[in-house]
C-alpha cells in the first residue's frame, strides 16, 4: 500500500536520500562508500592506464551519461513554481470539488510556463504560444489544469496534432528553424487548415511576445463541467488573469531580448520570486447551463472558439500567488509530468474532441519521458493527501507496500489481517451521467463549420496599433515562407477575415490579393469584444516593471538616488547600467552598476532614465552600445527621462520629443511604467 506523506516531504527536496547540502558533509558515492579523492582516477602508475576496478569513476560516469531524459516533444522549453491557490469564497452550489467548498482555503500549486515549438534549450521569446499549466495538490488528489495562454487552439481533433506538431517544429530535412513558425512548413499546414485561421490570429498578436510570463493570462481552453453534490452540472470555462495587467513586447524588442538574454523569461520570473514579487493571478470562471450553449452562435465543444467576456461574464473566485522557487530545475520543473485526465471529484470533461484526445495522450508521454508506471511517486508529481490502492511493483518503485493482499475483494481482515482500502461511493469520483448515444462514424459536426466569424471577432476587437503589429506579423511570417502559392492560400484565407487586414498583408508581401477562399460557412460580423485587447488590459504601474538607469563618471549620486528610491517607492526595480561594472561619481566616491552597458541593452528594461554629465552624454555617442540603448527604448516606445545634460546622447540617437520623453522627476516615474504606441508611426512603417 502506498501512501502520500506531508507536506515537507513533497516537492521540494527535503526528504530525498542525498544531504549533500549538509556543511561539512562528506562526499560518498550513491551507496554511502566515503570518497577519498575526487579529482583523478585510478591509475597504474602516475602516468599509466586506468583500472577497471575504479567503481568511484565508473559510478560517477555512468550516472552522467544518463542525466537526461527525452524532452518533451511539445513545450520543452519551461519554467516553474510552487504556490498556492486561495479560493474567495464556497462554490459548493456549483462543484462538490474540495479545493472550492471553503473561503480562505489554500491549495498546493506547482505552475510551470512554456512556450510550444522549441526544444528545452531554446530562446524565451520566439513568437510563440505559452503554455500555462497548473498541478493543484487537492485535499482529493491531484487537479492539472493544463492550459495556455491563448483562449483557442489551432486544430478542433486530436487526429491533427501531430500533424500540426511537426509542421510547426524544425523542418524535417533540415532541422531549422528552431523555436519559429516562420517557415514553409508551419504556414502550408495552417494554410490547408481554415479551422486555425481564429487560432493564427492570436498567434499572430502581441500575445505571443508577451513581456513577462507574470503577464499573460491563462486559459483552460475546452468546456469543462463542474459537478455539485447533488450531481447538478454546470458547464466552466477557466481563465487566470496576472494581477500586474497584460504586458507585450514588440517584435523587434523580442527578438533583441532574445540575443541580450535568451532566458528573459525564466530569469524575471526567478529573480520576481527571489525577491518577494510574487507572481498573482485570479482565477476566473464562465458559467453557463446547456441551455445558454444551445443558444451560443458556435459549439461549446469546439476548442477554436470563445465566449466573449461580454457575453458570458467572468466571475473571480479566487487567486493564485506563485512564491517559491523550484530547489532543483531538474527534479522538479523537468520531471514534473501534467496530464488533464488528472482531475476531481466536483470536476468533469465535456466531449470536446481535442479534449478527449489530450486525455490519453500525456499519460503516454509521461511514461515514455519518466520511464516508469510510478512517476507518480516523484515527489513533485506526488499527491499531498493519503493515496491508497493495489496497484503494484513495476520499474523504480520507490513505495515498500506490506501485508498480503494486493487484490480486492479480500477477506483478510477477517483473520485480522490489514485487508486494503475499498472504494468510496459517497466520496469516490462519478462521471456526470450524460447520456450518450450515437452512430459510430468519423465526422467533424456541422456546429464546428464556422473557421472565420471569430477570427474576425478578435481581428476587428483589437486596438488600432494591435491590429498593425498583427499585420505586420503575418508579413513577416510570411515572407519567411518561400512556397508562394503557401503565400497566396494564406492571403485567400485572410480575406474571409478581414478585407482591410488582406490588403494589408498583401500590400506588405508586395502580392496581388489572391481570390476569397471557400468558407465553409458563412462569416458572420460579431460584435467586437474590448476584453480581447492588451492595450486597455495593460496596468500602467511600476509594480513588477524594472528601470535602466544609465550613469557613467561624473553622475549624480544624489539624483540617482532620488530616483532610485522614487521607482522603489512605485513598487519597480531601478538596474544601474554603466558603461564599466563600477563607475566614479561627481563626489568622488563608487558606484557599483548592476548591469554593464554592452551587455545590458534597454530591452531588458521597461524605460530607461540618463543620468549623465554633459561630457559623458558627448562620449557616450562614440558608444554604439550607449547609442543603441537610447535608440530602442524610443524605437520600443518607452519612457526616456533625462535631463538637458544627455542631449548629445539623445539627438544622436533620434529621439523626438514626445508624451514618453520626459525630465528625471515623478513625471518620469509615471511615465515609466507605460509604453507610448502614438509613437509608433514615427519609428516604424508597420503593415
Ligand atoms: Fe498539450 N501536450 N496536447 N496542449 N500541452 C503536452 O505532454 C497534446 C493542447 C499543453 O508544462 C505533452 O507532458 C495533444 C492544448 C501544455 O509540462 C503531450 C493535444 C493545450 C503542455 C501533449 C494537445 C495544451 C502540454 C508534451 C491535442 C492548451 C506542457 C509533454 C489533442 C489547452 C505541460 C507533456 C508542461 C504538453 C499532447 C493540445 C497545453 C505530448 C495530443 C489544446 C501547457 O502529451
Amino acid at each position: 500500500m502506498a501512501s502520500g506523506k506531508d507536506d515537507k516531504s513533497l516537492g521540494n527536496g527535503g526528504e530525498t536520500h542525498q544531504t549533500a547540502q549538509a556543511k561539512g558533509a562528506k562526499l560518498t558515492t550513491n551507496l554511502g562508500i566515503p570518497v577519498s579523492d575526487n579529482q583523478n582516477q585510478l591509475k597504474a602508475g602516475a602516468r599509466g592506464p586506468v583500472l577497471l576496478e575504479d567503481f568511484v569513476l565508473r559510478e560517477k560516469i555512468f550516472h552522467f551519461d544518463h542525466e537526461r531524459i527525452p524532452e518533451r516533444i511539445v513545450h520543452a522549453r519551461g519554467s516553474a513554481a510552487h504556490g498556492f491557490f486561495e479560493s474567495y469564497e464556497s462554490l459548493s452550489d456549483l462543484t462538490s470539488a474540495d479545493l472550492f467548498q471553503r473561503k480562505g482555503e489554500k491549495t498546493p500549486v506547482f505552475v510551470r510556463f512554456s512556450t510550444v515549438a522549441g526544444g528545452a534549450g531554446s530562446i524565451d521569446t520566439p513568437r510563440d504560444v505559452r503554455g500555462f499549466a497548473v498541478k493543484f495538490y487537492t485535499q482529493q488528489g491531484n487537479w492539472d489544469l493544463v492550459g495556455n495562454n491563448i483562449p483557442v487552439f489551432f486544430i478542433q481533433d486530436a487526429m491533427k496534432f501531430p500533424d500540426l506538431v511537426h509542421a510547426v517544429k524544425m523542418e524535417a530535412d533540415r532541422g531549422y528553424p528552431q523555436a519559429a513558425s516562420a517557415h514553409d512548413t508551419f504556414w502550408d499546414f495552417v494554410s490547408l487548415m481554415p479551422e486555425s485561421t481564429h487560432m493564427l490570429m492570436w498567434a499572430m498578436s502581441d500575445r505571443t511576445i508577451p513581456r513577462s510570463l507574470r503577464m499573460i493570462e491563462g486559459f483552460g481552453v475546452h468546456t469543462f463541467r463542474f459537478v455539485n453534490a447533488e450531481g447538478k452540472s454546470t458547464f466552466v470555462k477557466f481563465h487566470w488573469k496576472p494581477k500586474l495587467g497584460l504586458q507585450s513586447t514588440l517584435w523587434d524588442e523580442a527578438i533583441k531580448i532574445a540575443g541580450g538574454d535568451p532566458d528573459f523569461h525564466r530569469r524575471d520570473l526567478f529573480e520576481s520570486i527571489d525577491r518577494g514579487d510574487f507572481p498573482e493571478w485570479e482565477l476566473g470562471l464562465q458559467l453557463f447551463d446547456q441551455k445558454t450553449a444551445d443558444e451560443l452562435p458556435f459549439d461549446v465543444l469546439d476548442a477554436t472558439k470563445i465566449i466573449p467576456e461580454e457575453v458570458i461574464p467572468v466571475r473571480i473566485v479566487g487567486r493564485l500567488v506563485l512564491d517559491r522557487n523550484p530547489d532543483n530545475f531538474f527534479a522538479e520543473t523537468e520531471q514534473v509530468a501534467y496530464c488533464p485526465a488528472n482531475i476531481v471529484p466536483g470536476i468533469d470533461f465535456t466531449n470536446d474532441p481535442l479534449l478527449q484526445g489530450r486525455l490519453f495522450s500525456y499519460l503516454d508521454t509521461q511514461l515514455k519521458r519518466l520511464g516508469s508506471t510510478n512517476f507518480h511517486q516523484i515527489p513533485i508529481n506526488q499527491a499531498k493527501c493519503p493515496f491508497q490502492n493495489f496497484q503494484r511493483d513495476g520499474h523504480m518503485q520507490m513505495a515498500v507496500p506490506k501485508g498480503r493482499a494486493n487484490y480486492e475483494p479480500n477477506s483478510l481482515a477477517e483473520v485480522g489481517e490489514e485487508g486494503g482500502p475499498r472504494e468510496s461511493p459517497e466520496q469516490g469520483f462519478k462521471t456526470f451521467p450524460e447520456s450518450v448515444e450515437g452512430t459510430k462514424l468519423r465526422i467533424r459536426p456541422e456546429s464546428f463549420a464556422d473557421h472565420y466569424s471569430q477570427a474576425r471577432l478578435f481581428f476587428r476587437s483589437l486596438d488600432p496599433a494591435e491590429q498593425a503589429h498583427a499585420a505586420s506579423a503575418f508579413v513577416f511570417e510570411l515572407s519567411k515562407v518561400q512556397l508562394e502559392h503557401v503565400r497566396k492560400r494564406m492571403l485567400a484565407n485572410l480575406r474571409n477575415v478581414d478585407e482591410e487586414l488582406a490588403k494589408r498583408v498583401a500590400a506588405g508581401l508586395a502580392m496581388a490579393l489572391p481570390k476569397a477562399s471557400s468558407s465553409a460557412a458563412p462569416v458572420q460580423d460579431l460584435p467586437p469584444s474590448p476584453a480581447l485587447r492588451i492595450i486597455g488590459n495593460t496596468k500602467d504601474i511600476l509594480l513588477g516593471r524594472s528601470v535602466g538607469i544609465l550613469i557613467a563618471e561624473g553622475s549624480d549620486g544624489q539624483v540617482i538616488d532620488t530616483l532610485s528610491a522614487a521607482i522603489k517607492k512605485a513598487g519597480g526595480t531601478p538596474k544601474l547600467i554603466a558603461p564599466k561594472v563600477t563607475v566614479k561619481l561627481k563626489d568622488g566616491s563608487s558606484r557599483a552598476a548592476d548591469g554593464q552597458l554592452q551587455g545590458t541593452p534597454s530591452v531588458m528594461v521597461d524605460a530607461i532614465a540618463l543620468v549623465l554629465t554633459k561630457d559623458a552624454a558627448t562620449l557616450l555617442t562614440k558608444e554604439a552600445a550607449a547609442v543603441q540603448f537610447v535608440m530602442d527604448a524610443f524605437g520600443h516606445l518607452k519612457a526616456i527621462g533625462h535631463d538637458a545634460a544627455a542631449q548629445p546622447l539623445l539627438d544622436k540617437a533620434g529621439v523626438e520629443p514626445d508624451a514618453g520623453i520626459v525630465p528625471l522627476d515623478a513625471s518620469f516615474v509615471a511615465a515609466a511604467a507605460k509604453r507610448f504606441y502614438a509613437r509608433e508611426p514615427k519609428v516604424r512603417m508597420l503593415a
